[in-house]
């Protein structure tokens, strides 16, 4: 039978998080970031879950690496955890860094290629006490952070992300406060976005001084953005907003060095241009190498009257909107499948969102650096997981994918989200994204059918010519 073949050489992983496998949160030297902090903050995370013990992954680095090879990864993703490495955000900890330093040993005798993220959203709550992202500070901080980083591993690693998802860390982090560190407080919030982005260019370029061969990219989550009713122009303008908040404000300044003039103007009331300083932009726009691309979803979003936003989750720590300036939104359902996370399942938006990046700004190497998702995993009787939604999620993405590629967009690799079952942020250990299970009382690891049927895609560079499942 045909097959649907990738190009030769397309790099096939899996990613995680530091804060989200690792557990072990005050092992040698670490201590707490804003999201061991907000952990403990009472309803802000599902079931009160905590760092402890995620998926155990820093005593248990040999055999997921084993894992990893059973799986035949090429590639992994992982990131480093800030306050392991410079507890404070000052002095460097060596046993911190002797840590990463293993993994990377570990993977590299086990040819597989790692893929540094510098930044996954935990920054050291020392760093929060003094103003966090909201402070131009803290994006010097980082800076410092990359080269100690790179300094230890650049002889052996040569990709790097410099920031995972900064709308997260922004708009989640200190708009909404759904998560760390749980501040809602929409001008901090376009603070966070800039000093995040000037963090970014600061690194890229600290990490060139170290390492001039360096690979370096950032990753952003990015979404095709529709006004449920195109006839009605206050959708219009939310689904205009939204897509300036969600997706241009951050690949305008990192690919043509400017903001766009719409969400200047949007934020004005924010003083956004407040933040930013004579030089900023040319520091943000430092050339890169690759651009990592996040997708799970597509936003069908319309404007709604205030006070008819979502309902308080009961039980839960009282949350803001992440759509700064935007008044309450909706998301009107439309007739598509959900994953557990209540997103709609939509593979075309991801071949959209590489057409648009292939198409509307200067072109790079995109990678797909996470894609995936959460169901409702049970083991059968057999003693296996028969995910076949997860499965066919994957391979219907694979296949949006690769028609984005038979288009001419330069997509160079996948890494699916996630390799384990882990913490996923405010919803606790109670959402499953990984492709291998992870019983949380034993720390057992079972791989799933979308583990072995990934497997033989990463085999073949390729999947079969009808849908997987
Ligand atoms: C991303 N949202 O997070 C992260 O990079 C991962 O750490 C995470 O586990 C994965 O996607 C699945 O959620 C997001 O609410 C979390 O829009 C929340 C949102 C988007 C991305």
């Amino acid at each position: 039978m045909d097959q649907i073949s990738f190009p030769e050489g397309f790099l096939w992983g899996a990613a995680t998080a530091a804060f989200q496998v690792e557990g072990s949160t005050t092992a040698d030297g670490r201590t707490d970031s804003i999201w061991d902090a907000f952990c403990r903050l009472p309803g802000a995370i599902v079931g009160g879950h905590t760092g402890e013990p995620a998926a155990d992954h820093y005593r248990r680095v040999e055999q997921d690496v084993k894992l990893m090879v059973d799986l035949g990864l090429q590639a992994y993703r992982f990131s480093i955890a800030w306050p392991r490495v410079r507890p404070d955000g000052g002095e460097v900890n060596q046993a911190g860094l002797d840590f990463y330093g293993r993994l990377v040993d570990t993977l590299l005798a086990n040819g597989i290629k790692p893929w540094v993220t510098l930044y996954h959203w935990d920054l050291p709550q020392a760093l929060e006490d003094k103003g966090g992202w909201a402070e131009r500070d803290t994006a010097y901080r980082f800076a410092d952070y990359a080269t100690t980083v790179v300094e230890s591993l650049g002889d052996r690693v040569t990709s790097w992300t410099t920031l995972n998802e900064p709308w997260c860390s922004s708009f989640l982090g200190y708009a909404a406060g759904v998560h760390a560190p749980g501040r809602r407080e929409p001008k901090a919030a376009l603070a966070a976005v800039h000093h995040l982005l000037l963090g970014h260019g600061l690194a890229t370029s600290a990490i060139r001084a170290v390492q001039p061969t360096a690979e370096v990219g950032i990753t952003l989550n990015l979404y095709p953005v529709f006004a449920a009713d195109p006839s009605n122009p206050s959708d219009v303008d939310a689904a205009r907003r939204l897509d300036a908040m969600q997706n241009r404000i951050f690949l305008d300044p990192v690919l043509r060095g400017s903001y766009p003039a719409d969400v200047v103007e949007d934020f004005e009331e924010y003083d956004f241009l407040g933040n930013v300083r004579e030089g900023d932009l040319e520091i943000i726009s430092a050339p890169l190498d690759m651009l990592g691309v996040n997708y799970y979803t597509e936003y069908n979003v319309s404007s709604v009257a205030d006070g008819e936003g979502p309902p308080p989750r009961n039980g839960r720590r009282q949350s803001g909107s992440p759509w700064v300036g935007l008044g309450d939104l909706s998301f009107p359902g439309r007739d598509l499948p959900r994953t557990d996370m209540d997103w709609e399942v939509q593979p075309v938006g991801l071949t959209k969102v590489l057409r648009r990046l292939h198409d509307e700004y200067p072109r790079l190497p995109l990678y797909i650096t996470e894609n995936g998702a959460a169901y409702r995993d049970e083991f059968d009787g057999d003693g296996g997981v028969h995910d076949a939604e997860r499965l066919g999620f994957i391979d219907g993405h694979l296949r949006a994918a690769h028609a984005a590629i038979s288009e001419g967009v330069d997509l160079r690799g996948y890494f699916c989200w996630s390799l384990l079952d882990n913490f996923e942020w405010a919803e606790g250990y109670a959402k499953r994204f990984g492709i291998v299970h992870v019983d949380y009382e034993t720390q057992v690891r079972t791989p799933k059918a979308s583990a072995h049927w990934y497997a033989k895609v990463t085999r073949d560079n390729a999947l079969a010519a009808t849908g997987g499942q």
